[in-house]
């Protein structure tokens, strides 16, 4: 079992799970020393500033998104047709200010309706000290709630985009080992905080895994086709890279975060290039 009956209760009732076991802290490892080997090797395609989607352009990454036992998961929430319609590496760097503010993820990606679900895999371990993902629970009962743009300098999101009110909500600090995944409800209020530690804490966003019954709202939609069949015709399918970088790879990618950025910074008063 991917996910057990009480684990999906739980992510059902308070719009999260964790920890979930998916691989050995050596492989996430592992995977972290990928990631800086790329990071090392290709600076102006992976930096704090262009960390979006970066699995249209790196091989490891569109693996790691296709990663069985990580599907098998988001199966167990979204069903047997699986599409993957952005990912993010949230790297925080030791000791830094940056930030993510209460937010929720369905509120800027321009579909309606509940079957997806973002998976959050820790590459390092996440500890409250270091900034890991911390939600308001049952906030995903909510539907859309207002947001403010803030673009704050050390804010991480795009539009800076903040949740305002649920203050007497009591947050739930999601402490994962390298390795171990969590999951969040597209609707859940959730955030970070500054990394306070001597070493980088990340993690990779697979967000959000989509299944059937979305309506899309507006934008083009580009997206990688997981498991199944189709999830949704007017999708846009990328190819999955065969290897880093290449010029077709950047190309999918730089598409892909326009579509992005037209639907995130619809009716916002600044962009970034993000
Ligand atoms: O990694 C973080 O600090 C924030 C993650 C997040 O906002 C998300 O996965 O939706």
């Amino acid at each position: 079992m991917p996910l057990r009956d009480d684990q999906l209760a739980h992510y059902r009732e308070h719009g999260w799970v964790a920890p979930i076991d998916v691989m050995s802290v050596e492989e996430a490892t592992e995977l972290r020393r990928t990631l800086e080997a790329a990071e090392a090797a290709y600076p102006e395609h992976l930096h704090a500033e262009n960390r979006n989607n970066a699995h249209h352009t790196f091989p490891f990454l569109a693996e790691l998104a296709l990663d069985e036992r990580i599907v098998d998961i988001a199966e167990a929430i979204v069903g047997p047709n699986i599409a993957l319609w952005s990912t993010v590496v949230f790297a925080k760097a030791p000791r830094s200010g940056s930030f993510v503010s209460w937010h929720q993820d369905a509120r800027y990606m321009g579909v309606t309706g509940e079957n997806h679900v973002t998976a959050w895999l820790a590459l390092t371990p996440s500890t409250l000290e270091n900034g890991c993902v911390s939600v308001l629970p049952e906030t995903h009962r909510n539907g859309a709630v207002e947001h403010e743009d803030t673009y704050g300098q050390d804010n991480i999101l795009t539009r800076g985009q903040r949740v305002v009110g649920f203050d007497d909500v009591e947050p739930v600090h999601l402490e994962l080992q390298a390795g171990q995944l969590s999951l969040h409800h597209p609707w859940l209020v959730h955030g970070s905080q500054p990394n306070r530690s001597n070493d980088r804490r990340i993690g990779v966003a697979l967000q959000t895994y989509m299944g059937n019954g979305l309506t899309l709202e507006r934008g083009a939609h580009h997206v990688t086709h997981i498991r199944g069949g189709a999830v949704h015709d007017e999708f846009v399918d990328v190819p999955v890279p065969t290897a880093p970088c290449t010029k077709s790879g950047l190309a999918h990618r730089e598409a892909a975060n326009q579509a992005f950025r037209d639907i995130l910074y619809d009716g916002a008063e600044v962009r970034r290039n993000l």
